[in-house]
């Protein structure tokens, strides 16, 4: 009977999603929080039933016949080869199904590429960079610029570069900068990319897009229900392709005129802290969070960099002594290379506190001319390049 138990536990086993249904309504797709989602979904159930049922009538025919014509019944199948009439209807059948099956399907398709803007609703340009997304809110303007940031992963390195440390809630799906938008409008997200193909995803608004340099990639989304949602990149876009997930926060009305508010007092702000005297504590303080979140990825914590991908900036002779090509070289980048310009993602307080940072940390106050920068260096720096 030993034998019998074992198979009983198997057949549980294999029953058990079927049981619990809570736990088998996580293994289906999510329904999403937008009505094209929600169609999607409709339509990914609906096709799954049609299967079913398909299923059933082919396997029932197959085991009925297996079973009536058994060779202990002692029946004797008709011997026929060729049935016109049998051939046209498995042809024709089939045929029909498809097509009432693609009805639906390209009716949905159809307004899902609905792009047309529309009373009411906002753009916001999404573009990818390695290893991070930068979004414009095109109609919202600071200053003659769009408002605009970018959103860095925030999840501490020690959880994803070793085995032993335990994961947080949001493992490789939190960012500094969460995207913020009004729920129960039309949003047009304009998606591009600055270097690589990317490809900006969010499960939750049925959008997938690619990310591609010199075109750009529309889709439309109005988000029904407040709430945090966490997409990912999902096109192979080098080392660092894991690394830059998209996190979108959608709150009522009001919430996003706050928020803008915030965001465009912060940025005018930015303007009035350039002015200040900044001690080398204050940069430092300041300049250590950015070089972690944004420069230690490549050039190491300990600025040590990888030999042959990423140089040293710890005792580099460009930091140590030539301040205007320290300065050009974040401001610029290194065209062809990964190292890129930061001058659009950096604002100058947090431009001349990161290079600070980097030309007194790991011995490089020791050596070399150890001066430092500050935000009006940076202010100079791009007055002499318009
Ligand atoms: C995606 C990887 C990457 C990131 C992120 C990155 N760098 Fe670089 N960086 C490079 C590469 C590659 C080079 C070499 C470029 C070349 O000359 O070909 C470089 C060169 C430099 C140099 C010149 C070093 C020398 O001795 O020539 C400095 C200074 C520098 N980076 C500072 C920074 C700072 C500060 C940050 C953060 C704000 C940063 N980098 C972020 C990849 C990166
Ligand atoms: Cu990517």
């Amino acid at each position: 009977m030993a034998y019998m138990k074992k198979e009983l536990g198997l057949l549980t086993l294999l029953t058990l999603p079927f049981i619990s249904s809570a736990d088998w309504l996580d293994v289906n797709m999510p329904v999403g929080v937008t009505d094209i989602s929600q169609d999607v979904f409709g339509l990914h159930m609906l096709m799954f039933w049609i299967m079913i049922a398909i299923g059933v009538v082919v396997f029932g025919v197959l085991f009925y016949a297996m079973w009536k014509y058994r060779r202990s019944n002692n029946k004797t199948a008709a011997d026929f080869e060729e049935n016109h009439k049998l051939e046209i209807a498995w042809t024709v059948v089939p045929t029909i199904i498809l097509i009432l099956m693609a009805l639906p399907a390209s009716s949905l398709l159809k307004k899902m590429y609905d792009h047309e803007a529309e009373e009411g609703g906002i753009d916001i340009q999404v573009i990818g960079w390695q290893w991070k997304w930068q979004y414009k809110y095109l109609d919202e303007k600071v200053g003659d610029k769009p408002l605009s940031f970018f959103s860095n992963l925030t999840t501490p390195s020690d959880q994803y570069e070793t085995n032993q440390a335990t994961k947080g809630e949001n493992y490789l799906l939190e960012v500094d900068e969460e995207v913020v938008v009004p729920i129960n409008t039309p949003i047009r997200f304009l998606i591009t990319s600055n270097d690589v193909i990317h490809s900006w995803y969010m499960s939750d608004f049925a959008v997938k897009q690619d990310a591609i340099p010199g075109f750009i990639n529309v889709a439309k989304t109005t988000i029904n229900e407040p709430g945090v949602y966490r997409g990912n990149c999902t096109e192979l876009c080098g080392e660092r392709h894991a690394y830059m997930p998209v996190v979108v926060r959608a709150v009522t009305r009001d919430e996003y005129q706050d928020w803008l508010q915030s965001k465009k007092d912060a940025a005018e702000q930015v303007a009035f802290l350039t002015e200040k005297d900044w001690t080398l504590a204050e940069l430092m303080e300041q300049g250590e969070e950015i070089y972690n979140t944004r420069c230690a990825a490549c050039h190491q914590m300990n600025g040590a960099g990888i030999p042959g991908f990423y140089p040293a900036l710890a005792g580099s002779d460009l930091v140590l002594y030539d301040k205007p090509k320290h300065i050009e070289i974040l401001m610029e980048g290194v065209r062809g290379s990964q190292m890129q310009s930061f001058a659009e993602q950096l604002n100058e307080v947090e431009m001349a506190s990161v290079i600070t940072f980097t030309r007194q940390s790991w011995g490089n106050d020791r050596a070399g001319d150890g001066e430092i920068v500050i935000p009006k260096d940076i202010v100079e720096y791009k007055q002499k390049d318009s």
